[in-house]
């Protein structure tokens, strides 16, 4: 009777155990781009040495009318270009959940890609 209990308890730690492994991954990590700065120039670099991971959440905070937040390809965030029909966020407080790979994002206010509003987050 002991015996059977303490199977059946150690089953169930174990159950635990892998279902805590497995259908529920690390909690998504928020992150606001340029950290207190927030989304403005000269904020490219900022996601250099951050471990990204699917499903995280990018906010970029700045002043309304001011900047926006454009999901771009490489080739526009290399050459600071803003292609028709780019999803743009405009609200000063957006929030972006990033898919497993690389993800691209430009500020679409003329010049302002080219003065250092870019970032390029690799999600794993
Ligand atoms: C920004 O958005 C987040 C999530 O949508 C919200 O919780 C927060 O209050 C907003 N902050 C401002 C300053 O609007
Ligand atoms: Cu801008």
């Amino acid at each position: 009777m002991i015996l059977k209990m303490s199977i059946f308890v150690t089953m169930a730690a174990l159950g635990l155990l892998l279902h805590s492994n497995t259908a529920h991954p690390a909690h998504p990590t928020t992150y606001t781009v340029g950290d207190s700065t927030g989304w403005t120039f000269g904020v490219a670099g900022w996601e250099n040495g951050k471990n990204f991971k699917a499903h995280d959440k990018l906010v970029f905070k700045y002043a309304v009318g001011r900047h926006t937040a454009v999901v771009v390809d490489k080739s526009s965030y290399d050459y600071c270009t803003v292609p028709d029909g780019a999803p743009t966020f405009t609200s000063g407080n957006d929030t972006i959940t990033l898919a497993k790979g690389h993800n691209y994002f430009i500020c679409g206010v003329p010049g302002h890609c080219q003065a250092g509003m870019k970032i390029a987050a690799n999600a794993a």
